[in-house]
């Protein structure tokens, strides 16, 4: 008789179920574990559709928990087939005798959380009522089919199948007259089966998808041989990698190479037939919609390589949707089937379907009989299997409720609201992205030792808390934002269920990125979260991630380097390096004409480069100063950042380089800054400019001169300037700022090297003069309107804060952007951060502001 107390329930027996059974068996946790089928394996239980097959090879989509499978269980294809891969979930569940603790054919109808007893009350089809301490939903990402959303579909009186529903013993098509509606995976794979036998064969096809070959046979050798060498390297690689499967991140961008370049690296990756490899072929396709369209005409040159109808090949090729932004398929001979005389494509968006009728299915203009239809109509993916259940937490919610808007986790876990409620893979973690026995077994391991900690700590239960769900869903979508995911209609964005939130459901932050923060978050003492038992509480609030995903990467790149500090070099060694590190970046958007002159100075000619926009002019005048601590840079070291200014505020950007420190000391640049402005005011007509209509602008320690060369302007008879926009200025050389001791270290800019610019501009008596430290100005009156971007993670952002707060206090028209997640650098860095683009966008229009 099974225990109607225990200590957790896990619901679903598929590989994420199986092992947490073995987990909590060694653990020594009571507990129950309910299925709704009668065997075990999730999703390859229930996907039986002809062709159904895992597009991961299986050297990579198998169990690593137990070394002995690895001998005893022998893989019979790359990537292999429904069958085999149910009949190894049957072969893992009799080794370890699961079968004997997972109670088949039990559906969980609802759960409520009992806040005085701290547990839950699990209520079962049987009419059972389990009550546990801990709910784990192992329920899977893809395994509540979507509910038919065409009309009439009642009405047929013919045979219907749904492909993630399919019959047990099969089902023969000899003979048949079969539509197939879908043409996502379950459809490609299915429908060249389903053409072998059927008698006439009509596919609906409503948007076309990508789909490379699996070229099935042997697992691939260099994989097979890498295991044999090196397990346990190959598997913590699979675990810190970007999608659960080994793999060296691509450095090459798609822009960088001609397309007969990137169409052969495209064509090494499609020979190796490994869905992941072709889709990391590119560092770009999934941020950069030119550098996906290479990828994508790659595909479609495929397709018309085999389909012989060039009417039907361009149907079948995407057009709408980026590579990647829709799950890409595997196929095995799934364009040749359009080849067969007895197969029609119908493209749904020339002829809709109107309805199902008894016999068959009335399209376009068109009425056509049909013996079976098969639904390859996809799944209510992620949180259907969730939020099909009647999950009450703290005061009754329902976590349908609260996530109307969209699934509300942190980490993918756990929800606010729901104490001692885990999701497997759930929404806000990889799941879908990833290789997922990698990401199930992670999962796994994480609830596993949470609960051992909990008991072993004496804590009754666990709780995110509001900031950090509220830090992670952020998180998340930050890393969505970056991506093109968001312009495809893919169920990742729920946009194939109507009336589904439209965000992005799973993390696309990575594998490896997203285990290094559930590591985090252990390791800080379960931050974000509170454990509790009656009075004793723990909990260390706060956030995992905030700084922007693509700036992280740089960070971790950068700390891989190794570089010397830039403090511990001389000028002219920091010169060289600053120079070389340039030298690599992308050169931002092409404009109208780039010139380089010179200009007088406060002492001799100073060179300046000049950015035409590529409209006809005269046009508005900023005199931009660059960033380098007074140090190094140049009139052409901000040469993306100028570019995408001028490009995008149709301004003349005239960058100055003004002299360098040490060798001309404060106020060299100050005074610099002053005579260039003046200068170019003198010379606008000449140069191609609106002399009324002239601002500055400056980053870092330029930002600094251009924030000095205004007050000079107002100070000493003009020029009137319309406006200073200011990227992260210095204007303060105190530098007792609170941030630059709380982003001292790791940004890029650090406390040390800012004390370094400082020690050799100014001593600090001259720091003390406004032309220095313009936020030590007597007033700040009548400056002229001013953009001020301040980066969170800058060590000046708080005197870039406290100057924004000093102008707007000075009656001053201020728009102050507080940067989330950037640093000191990445605003700058064009065409490499996505994140910093709105930014960028923010300064352009301020520019234009300044002018209108
Ligand atoms: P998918 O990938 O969601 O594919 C479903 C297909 O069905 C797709 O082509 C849809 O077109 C089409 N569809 C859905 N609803 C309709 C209606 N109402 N009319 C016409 N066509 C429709 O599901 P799969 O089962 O193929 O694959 C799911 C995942 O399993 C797969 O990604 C792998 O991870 C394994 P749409 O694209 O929405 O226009």
């Amino acid at each position: 008789m099974a225990q109607s107390d225990v200590d957790v329930v896990v619901v679903g027996a598929g590989f994420a179920g199986m092992y947490l059974l073995h987990e909590l068996r060694k653990t020594g946790f009571s507990y129950r574990v309910l299925e709704a089928g009668d065997d075990v394996g999730g999703t390859w239980y229930w996907n039986r559709y002809p062709g159904a097959r895992c597009d991961v090879s299986t050297t990579d989509y198998q169990y690593t928990w137990d070394p002995e499978l690895h001998e005893q269980w022998q893989w019979s294809e790359k990537h292999a087939a429904q069958p085999e891969i149910l009949r190894y979930a049957q072969f893992v569940a009799k080794k370890h005798d699961l079968y004997s603790d997972i109670e088949f054919k039990v559906r969980v109808n609802g759960a409520q959380w009992n806040e005085k007893t701290k547990r839950w009350s699990i209520h079962t089809s049987t009419g059972e009522k389990i009550s546990c301490q801990h709910y784990v939903m192992a329920t899977g990402c893809l395994s509540v089919p979507k509910e038919p959303d065409i009309a009439g579909t009642e009405k047929f009186t013919g045979n219907v199948y749904v492909t993630g529903r399919w019959p047990h013993e099969g089902v023969d098509f000899t003979g048949k007259r079969v539509a197939v509606i879908g043409t996502g995976s379950s459809g490609i794979q299915s429908i060249p089966h389903i053409a072998d036998q059927a008698k006439e064969l009509v596919v609906f096809q409503r948007t076309p998808n990508f789909s490379m070959p699996a070229f099935n046979g042997p697992a691939p050798q260099y994989r097979v041989e890498r295991l044999k060498a090196d397990r346990a390297t190959y598997e913590r690689e699979a675990r810190y990698s970007g999608t659960g499967v080994p793999m060296e991140d691509s450095t090459v961008s798609a822009l960088s190479v001609t397309q007969e370049e990137a169409f052969a690296m495209l064509e090494a990756a499609w020979q190796k037939g490994e869905l992941l490899s072709l889709g990391n072929t590119f560092m770009d396709s999934a941020i950069n919609r030119k550098a996906n369209d290479v990828v994508a005409e790659f595909m479609r040159m495929k397709v018309r390589s085999v389909v012989k109808d060039p009417e039907v090949a361009e149907l079948l090729s995407p057009y709408k949707h980026g590579y990647g932004t829709k799950r890409p398929c595997m196929d095995t001979g799934y364009f040749e089937t359009f080849n067969k005389p007895h197969v029609r494509l119908v493209d749904l968006n020339a002829q809709p379907i109107r309805s199902i009728t008894e016999t068959g299915i009335d399209f376009g203009n068109e009425s056509k009989d049909f013996d079976a239809i098969v639904y390859a109509t996809g799944f209510d993916a992620m949180t259907g299997a969730i939020v099909n259940v009647d999950i009450a937490g703290k005061d009754g919610v329902t976590l349908k409720d609260k996530w109307e808007n969209g699934p509300l986790t942190y980490l993918g876990l756990t929800s606010v609201g729901f104490p001692n409620l885990y999701m497997i893979t759930g929404p806000g973690s990889p799941s879908v992205l990833s290789n997922m026995m990698v990401s199930i077994e992670q999962h796994v391991d994480w609830i596993r030792d949470t609960l051992v900690h909990m008991r072993d700590n004496g804590f009754e239960t666990i709780e995110p808390t509001p900031l950090a769900e509220e830090g992670w869903r952020v998180h998340c979508t930050d890393c969505a934002d970056i991506t093109i995911f968001q312009e495809a209609n893919s169920w990742y964005m729920g946009a194939n269920v109507p009336g589904k939130p439209r965000v992005m459901f799973p993390y696309i932050g990575g594998v490896g990125r997203y285990r290094m923060a559930c590591e985090e978050v252990v390791a800080k003492g379960y931050l974000g979260f509170e454990l509790a038992s009656g009075a004793k509480k723990q909990c260390n609030d706060g956030l995992v991630r905030e700084v922007q995903p693509d700036v992280d990467m740089v960070l971790d790149f950068i700390s891989t380097l190794n570089l010397p500090a830039m403090e511990t070099m001389s000028p002219a060694e920091a010169r060289a390096f600053s120079e070389a590190s340039s030298a690599m970046r992308p050169s931002g958007p092409e404009v109208g004409e780039i010139t380089d002159g010179v200009l007088q100075g406060a002492d001799g000619n100073l060179e300046y480069r000049l950015y035409r926009p590529a409209t006809p002019g005269p046009h508005p005048i900023a005199v931009y100063f660059h960033g380098g601590g007074w140090v190094f840079g140049s009139h052409t070291s901000d040469d993306p950042l100028c570019r995408d200014l001028c490009a995008q505020s149709n301004t003349l950007i005239v960058s100055v380089n003004y002299r360098h420190a040490p060798e001309a000391p404060f106020p060299a640049a100050a005074e610099d800054g002053f005579a260039a402005l003046k200068w170019v005011h003198k010379n606008a007509a000449a140069l191609g400019g609106i002399p009324e209509k002239i601002a500055v602008a400056g980053w870092s320690a330029g930002g600094n001169v251009a924030a000095v060369t205004a007050q000079m302007a107002r100070d000493k008879g003009g020029p009137q300037l319309s406006g200073q926009l200011l990227l992260c200025p210095v204007t303060d050389g105190s530098q007792q700022h609170a941030s630059h001791r709380e982003n001292g270290e790791r940004f890029i800019l650090t406390k040390s090297l800012m004390e370094w610019f400082w020690d050799h501009y100014a001593t600090p008596e001259q720091r003390k003069n406004p032309q220095a430290s313009p936020l030590l100005a007597a007033s700040l009156a009548e400056l002229p309107p001013t953009m001020l971007v301040t980066c969170q993670f800058d060590p000046l952002r708080d005197e870039g804060n406290a100057y924004a707060r000093a102008l707007m206090q000075a009656g001053v028209e201020v728009e102050h952007v507080e940067a989330r997640g950037h640093i000191h650098t990445s605003i700058t860095m064009v065409d490499m951060l996505p994140s910093g683009a709105p930014h960028r966008r923010e300064m352009a229009q301020a520019l234009k502001g300044f002018f209108n």
